[in-house]
């Protein structure tokens, strides 16, 4: 059964001082990211306003199967637009600060989950091992009745909706809402906030569940909670610490004051 949200607000945030130390004692530590994290990529966030080519639709309404369904073509635009804007995107200082924290975690003994909500692809190519994309992946496209995954172009469709070489209409590889999360993932997800010291939740409004609902998982099993995040989110009041400030900025001051300066690889 998916998490559902939690009722009891967590204790007020504290320094980064705090931060600091919960990583740097921190053997499993998992992160929960969001669109946050990839914005100082270029990529929009998904409720702060697609560009301007997208600001009379709803990104809420574009992301469900009835909306592919009534209208293949702009949905697959969108998304096919998303996507070219993926491939253009390179990965940040925040993506890079995750794979130092692993290798440093690795390297004495634990490890990091990455619980991205993200479609981008951006935590892989920067180098994190063991990606849990929650909600797929904007890079992947299938057929809609077979379910078979297609090769998709180096630049935009040419077709909408594209189809597969024998002419079946193809849907970007994504969770919609609605739609169940991959089983593999939920159950990494699970194992991963059930066994970490330290969950960092980075660039998401925590408005989506089951997602957002890993955060309580941590909580509940005695881990630090630690919400990296500009602004105030529907989890703020329930983790243990705050970090307002943005994730290319935050990250790495946090991997560095953890674990001192990086060393030559
Ligand atoms: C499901 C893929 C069941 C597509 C997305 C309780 C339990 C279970 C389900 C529900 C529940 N309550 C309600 C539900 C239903 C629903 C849901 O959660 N609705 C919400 C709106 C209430 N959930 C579902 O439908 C899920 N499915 O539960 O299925 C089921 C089971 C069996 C059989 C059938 C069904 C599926 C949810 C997945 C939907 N797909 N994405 C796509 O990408 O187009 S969700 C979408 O929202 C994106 O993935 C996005 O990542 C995600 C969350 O948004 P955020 O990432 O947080 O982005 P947002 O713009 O909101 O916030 C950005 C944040 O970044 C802000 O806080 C901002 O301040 C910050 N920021 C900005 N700049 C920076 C920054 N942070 C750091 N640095 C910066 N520079």
């Amino acid at each position: 059964m998916p998490p559902e949200p939690p009722t009891q607000p967590r204790p007020s945030p504290t320094s980064d001082t705090a931060a600091v130390r919960a990583i740097s004692e921190a053997r499993c530590v998992a992160v929960l990211t969001g669109a946050g994290m990839s914005a100082e990529s270029g990529i929009p966030t998904f409720r702060g306003g697609m560009e301007a080519l997208w600001k009379d639709f709803d990104p809420m309404q574009l992301a469900t199967p009835e909306a592919y369904a009534a209208d293949p073509e702009t949905v697959t635009r969108w998304y096919d637009w998303r996507r070219v804007k993926c491939m253009e995107a390179e990965p940040n200082a925040g993506h890079r600060a995750l794979v130092r924290l692993q290798a440093e975690l690795t390297r004495r003994g634990g490890g990091l989950d990455i619980l991205t909500q993200n479609v981008d692809g951006l935590h892989a190519r920067a180098g994190s091992a063991g990606v849990v994309e929650l909600h797929g992946s904007i890079m992947r496209w299938r057929g809609v009745r077979t379910g078979v995954d297609c090769p998709t172009p180096d630049g935009p469709f040419d077709a909408f909706p594209p189809t597969s070489p024998d002419g079946e209409p193809l849907r970007p590889g994504v969770v919609w809402f609605g739609e169940p999360l991959p089983t593999q993932a939920v159950e990494a997800a699970y194992e991963a906030a059930n066994a970490c010291d330290v969950l960092l939740t980075i660039g998401t409004s925590a408005a989506v569940y089951p997602a957002a609902g890993f955060i309580d998982i941590a909580a509940a099993n005695g881990a630090v909670t630690i919400e990296v995040n500009p602004d105030d989110t529907e989890a703020s009041d329930r983790v243990d610490i705050v970090l307002r400030g943005t994730a290319a900025v935050v990250l790495p001051e946090l991997v560095e004051r953890a674990f001192g300066a990086e060393r030559d690889q």
